[in-house]
Order: structure tokens, then sequence, then C-alpha cells
């Protein structure tokens, strides 16, 4: 493993920038694990962590107010589509029940017609409907970005990763906002990072 801050510069250059992705909204549960599990994807290009779902101004962490933990994905919708998303974001929970606490409430946003048309025409091909499921189906109105500390959750417990963006000059906004991040993110979250993605995470070895 050798990342360095030139390979994160690089990486974070190369990347499409935010005016070419679109962004997909989800909650599924505690926000740290699908901030690995989709930042770790061919054509995620950046996540990051919030509150949303509710009416409450200034949601934070101990005082969420009626909101609950959502990821937001930015996508090259020339790499993915909103729908791939969509349907990873039905198998990584039970849409038959919800969790009592708010919090941790499953809920699918759309922010765009296109995206709640993708969204109908998702349930209605498995012959589900928004009103025939536990999963909440909502038009996005606010996403809070919740504390530096719950961004790129898994990343921040490497610590040798972490400081490589320290040294890279990167603050708190760079480095959620930081394509690198999402990837290496995943990494540390255990997920296998894709071709061409790895970051120095995984070693060349001579195959005989
Ligand atoms: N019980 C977890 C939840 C964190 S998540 C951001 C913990 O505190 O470790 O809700």
């Amino acid at each position: 493993m050798s990342l360095t801050t030139s390979t994160i510069e690089e990486y974070d250059r190369r990347a499409p920038t935010p005016e070419s992705t679109e962004t997909a909204t989800f909650a599924l549960g505690c926000f740290w694990g699908p901030d690995g599990r989709f930042g770790a994807l061919d054509g995620v290009v950046r996540t990051r962590v919030g509150y949303a779902g509710g009416t409450s101004p200034d949601p934070t962490y101990h005082d969420l107010g009626d909101h609950t933990e959502a990821l937001q994905v930015d996508f090259d919708p020339e790499q993915r589509s909103f729908e791939s998303l969509l349907n990873l974001a039905f198998h990584g929970h039970d849409h038959t029940r919800q969790p009592s606490k708010r919090q941790y409430q499953n809920i699918v946003f759309a922010s765009t017609a296109a995206q709640a048309d993708t969204i109908r025409s998702y349930l209605d091909a498995r012959g589900l409907t928004r009103e025939g499921i536990a999963t909440r189906v909502e038009q996005l109105s606010a996403f809070h970005l919740a504390e530096a500390s719950h961004q790129k959750h898994s990343l921040s417990g490497r610590q040798s990763l972490s400081n490589t963006f320290e040294q890279a000059g990167y603050d708190d906004a760079d480095r959620r906002e930081s394509p690198a991040a999402a990837k290496l993110n995943g990494y540390a979250a255990g997920r296998e990072l894709p071709a061409g993605h790895d970051l120095g995470t995984s070693t060349n070895r001579t195959v005989y």
C-alpha cells in the first residue's frame, strides 16, 4: 500500500467535475456503512453524509429533529445509472419494514422529475407501489451536511491514509468532496476497489 499525496491530487484532478455529475440521495440506516459501500463503486465520484427527510432547520448528530441519516452520491451518468444505484439501495435494506427510530429509517429520495419516474417504474416492474412498501419515497427538499467527523468515517479510522490527505493540505470540506477519499473510504470499509481506481491499494504481484 503506497498512497502518496500526488496519487490523491492526481486522481482528484482527473475526476469528473461536479457540473458533470448527477446526485442521488438515500437514507439506509447509519450513514457510515452506505458511505463506504457506494463510494467504492465505479462511476460514483463523490459522496457526503448528512440529514434529510425532515423539516427541522438546523439538524446536528445529537439533535436531528425529524431528520434521518442520509447519504448523497454524485455519480457520472456516462458510467452509471441512477437506476443501478436505486437497485443497490433496495438490495441494502428490507423494504417491508422500517426501524422504529426515525434517525435510521429507509428513504429513497427523488431530486428530479426523471428520478421520480425511474423510482416509479422500478417499483412498478417489481409489482410494488410507494404506498405499499414501508420504505419512504420522497421528494428531496433539503440535505443538511453532517459534521466532519461523520464524513468518510471508515477512512478516519485508517491513520496512514488519513494523514496523506492532511499532508496534501486537504481541509475537512476538501476531504469530504474528494473523489479519492470516497474510494479510499470504501477501501477502508473493506470494499474492493474497481480496476483503475485502487489508488495504490492493490500491490502489484508478479504472476509466474
Ligand atoms: N451506533 C453507532 C451509530 C453511528 S451512526 C452515525 C455508533 O455510534 O457507533 O448513527
